[in-house]
């Protein structure tokens, strides 16, 4: 825990409305949506403003005590978790929209601002900002930027990194870097915005940034298909792709439609029982689009490559399509799923889900699987379910033990063990599945550069 002289000076610069030590605040602040880390933070800091955040880190460098950069506490890995008397740093008070600009089609705000506000801002401004994930309502940008955030629409409009024009930043020694300033091109040597977006707060604490904003499409079109095998599942995206922009393309297995059917009400989208089910969106706005739709899905039937499926009328059934994918997360965690998030190359997927499939059939026989996630870009979320009767500990021991087969064929693949949700804690100690020696290296000798004192985000992404 702090000495009272840390926590005074701290209190000096923070005020009451800005320092919190209340079991409960040490509690809540303390974890993201992990749930097998006991958080243990020392105190939880809200400061206001960009200079409160250089004072504080100015401190932990002359006090030696540690911080953990904390936003929505979605993460999934780890990342946000205190357990070791950290200082937890939020950024929920730095939450104003600085600046729209029209022109340059871009918003300017604090790492505070929910990632579902932006939306909606831009909404109202008749533009898009085409990040969406099911946690877009709770996340807040800041660390949708410091994981590089993904989601569902990754396939069409790309992750967190291709929308941040700008970023504003407080180093582990304090110094405050605003970097890029929005420019769309800027050829001045190395991009170190691109350093500090996915470092997970091991680097620095971002406190602004500026998004690009893009027009908005019209008349988004979800179609739901059944699809009898998962090597069906690729050649369906090949043949849609070859006459539509998607914007989404994600799979999910008849298991999560069960649980998401049975225990959230929601309505089946047809009635043909299928094992997998593959979700598209597309912007419908031609009839000679939604002609190019009916003519792929028409083939993928005639191929039997799909065994039925249904397309949106309107948004409100566009919507409760969606719902089908996005409600599996939260409807799962309620059974203590173990979490896999990984990637491959588009084209190996098929190869790589045989596979994967294979392993998990020898040695999670007695478990139950839950497969679903941004196939159309490789990303796959293999969820096992804990049999009511295990405890816990015993259930993850044995899948940590799986996951050296299953990350050891990923990085046979030159696939990734984490694709969008971060390294964190919990997958720190398998980095080397998916990054080479030389690599990890270089990354400790930016953390040594950025943060010398190892104050920042300690244990996290790196050992
Ligand atoms: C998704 C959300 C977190 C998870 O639904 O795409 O990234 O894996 C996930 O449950
Ligand atoms: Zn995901």
């Amino acid at each position: 825990m702090f000495n009272p002289d840390i926590l005074n000076q701290l209190h000096n610069l923070l005020g009451d409305e800005g320092l919190r030590t209340d079991a409960a605040s040490l509690q809540t602040y303390g974890r993201d949506w992990t749930k097998i880390y006991e958080p243990a933070p020392s105190a939880i800091a809200l400061p206001h403003s960009t200079g409160q955040v250089q004072a504080i880190v100015q401190l932990a460098n002359q006090a030696g005590f540690k911080i953990v950069p904390s936003g929505g506490r979605t993460g999934l890995s780890g990342g946000a978790v205190a357990a070791q008397g950290e200082l937890v740093v939020s950024l929920e008070r730095m939450n104003k929209i600085i600046e729209f600009n029209a022109q340059d089609r871009s918003i300017t705000c604090e790492a505070g601002v929910i990632t579902a506000q932006i939306q909606q801002y831009a909404a109202e401004q008749n533009l898009f900002y085409p990040v969406d994930f099911a946690s877009a309502g709770s996340s807040q940008i800041g660390g949708n930027i410091a994981t590089n955030a993904g989601g569902i629409k990754v396939i069409r409009y790309g992750l967190t990194r291709q929308q941040v024009l700008g970023l504003e930043l407080v180093t582990g020694k304090a110094e405050l870097l605003k970097l890029n300033h929005g420019l769309v091109k800027n050829a001045t040597g190395y991009d170190l915005r691109h350093l500090f977006i996915g470092s997970e707060g091991t680097l620095g604490i971002i406190t602004q940034a500026t998004l690009q904003l893009i027009r908005a499409p019209e008349n988004l079109t979800v179609l739901v298909l059944g699809v009898p095998e998962f090597a069906a599942l690729m050649q369906v995206l090949t043949r849609f792709q070859a006459s539509l922009d998607l914007s989404a393309f994600e799979f999910f297995s008849d298991r999560a439609l069960h649980y998401v059917v049975h225990d959230k009400g929601l309505p089946k989208p047809f009635d043909t029982p299928t094992p997998y089910y593959a979700l598209l969106e597309f912007e419908n706005d031609s009839a000679g689009r939604e002609q190019a739709a009916l003519q792929a899905f028409q083939d993928c039937l005639e191929q039997g490559i799909i065994l039925d499926g249904v397309m949106s009328q309107h948004q409100t059934q566009a919507k409760a399509l969606w719902r089908l994918r996005e409600m599996i997360s939260e409807t799962i965690s309620v059974y203590t799923p173990y979490k896999n998030d990984l990637s491959v190359r588009v084209s190996q997927v098929a190869e790589f889900l045989q596979a994967v499939d294979q392993i998990v059939a020898e040695r999670y026989a007695a478990f139950e699987v839950i497969w679903y996630g941004h196939i159309g870009d490789g990303n796959l979320h293999l969820n096992i379910l804990k049999p009511a009767h295990m405890e816990k500990a015993e259930f993850f021991e044995h899948c940590t033990a799986v996951n050296e087969q299953v990350f050891a064929l990923t990085k046979s693949l030159n696939g990734s063990i984490s694709a969008e949700h971060g390294v964190g804690l919990l997958k720190r100690d398998y980095l080397p599945y998916s990054r080479s020696p030389e690599e990890i290296a270089y990354m400790r000798a930016l953390k040594a550069l950025f943060d010398p004192n190892q104050i920042l985000n300690p244990g996290k992404l790196l050992n």
